[in-house]
């Protein structure tokens, strides 16, 4: 049996999103979340092949391009990886959105998307640049020390911004290319000491994203991350969703007013602009982010299944 899809590889500042348009397996319909589900236990293999070696690459994301439930949005999409799935993607959807336009499916002016955790807003700009509307974001505790052998402890938030993430600022280690296997080291240390403590985001959920903050020393800049991801790879853009779980924090800190530019770079030097708007609820924020994408590849991926490798080489 062969099977085809056809993709799109993007990159969204540095990070790769292969976006699968067709030759899906049937998920049926209803909310994206209950689709997911089904694409985990009956199609999971998809879902490692198309990312994995020998096609992709550890660090890239998928987004699953799905027949919205509602008329008003331009599609249903669900984010996955090396590992498993994506609450949401900021990189991904702003390579969605570039992907669609290119193949003249959406112009500019806002669209909606339906997504796992909710619905999202992308509006696609004159000049090609992507700004979204995330999901709300909210910072569930302050300040958590944590025990990271052998560096010590190390203190950090726990936030929401569409995935979890545990956010430490002024890391041990300077946020440079130079130290990106240093970094990763350490940011999977954090992950192990997580699971050793048995902390948790709100709901007992898996804090799954490592997100180191420094400054940076470029002029117009407010901060650089390096964001390690569930896979063990580290997101070569500046993160939509660290981004909008940090700009989350910064509010509630006070260092953040609604409509403030903040300009987050990644540690590849690319750059999201965030900003938030306040919602009824005083501990939630929207972040809205803008960046760019570039189509890179327009493909049809072949799973051949008398190839041995047909559903990737695993490690
Ligand atoms: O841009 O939100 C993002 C993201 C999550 C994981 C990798 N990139």
């Amino acid at each position: 049996m062969v099977h085809r899809l056809r993709v799109i590889d993007t990159h969204t500042a540095g990070e790769p999103t292969r976006i699968v348009l067709d030759g899906l397996p049937e998920l049926g319909t209803g909310p994206v979340a209950a689709r997911l589900e089904r694409l985990r236990e009956a199609y999971d293999h998809f879902r490692r092949a198309v990312v994995s070696e020998p096609r992709g690459a550890a660090h890239w994301v998928a987004a699953w391009v799905l027949e919205p439930e509602q008329k008003t949005s331009a599609a249903g999409v669900i984010f996955s990886n090396n590992v498993g799935y994506l609450g949401m993607c900021g990189h991904g959807l702003i390579g969605l959105v570039t992907a669609l336009a290119w193949l003249g499916r959406i112009g500019p002016g806002r669209h909606r998307f339906e997504t796992p955790v909710g619905g999202v807003e992308a509006e696609l700009l004159p000049d090609g640049r992507v700004r979204l509307r995330n999901v709300p974001a909210y910072r569930y505790r302050a300040r958590v020390p944590l025990q990271v052998p052998p560096w010590g402890t190390v203190y950090g938030d726990i936030a929401w911004g569409g995935n979890w993430f545990f956010l430490i600022e002024n890391p041990p280690l300077p946020v440079r290319r130079e130290y990106l296997e240093e970094l990763t080291a350490f940011a999977h240390g954090v992950r192990r000491a997580l699971e050793l403590e048995g902390l948790r985001a709100a709901n007992g959920a898996i804090i799954d994203h490592v997100q180191l903050l420094d400054s940076s020393p470029e002029p117009g800049r407010d901060g650089r991350n390096f964001v390690l991801c569930p896979g063990g790879q580290y997101d070569r853009s500046p993160c939509g969703t660290g981004t909008s779980a940090l700009l989350a924090c910064l509010y509630a800190d006070g260092r953040l007013r609604p409509g403030q530019l903040w300009r987050q770079e990644g540690v590849f030097g690319s750059v999201f602009e965030g900003e938030i708007e306040t919602t009824s609820d005083p501990q939630r924020v929207i972040p809205i982010i803008t960046g760019r994408a570039h189509v890179i590849a327009e493909s049809v991926l072949v799973f051949d299944e008398e190839d041995p490798f047909c559903w990737g080489l695993q490690p």
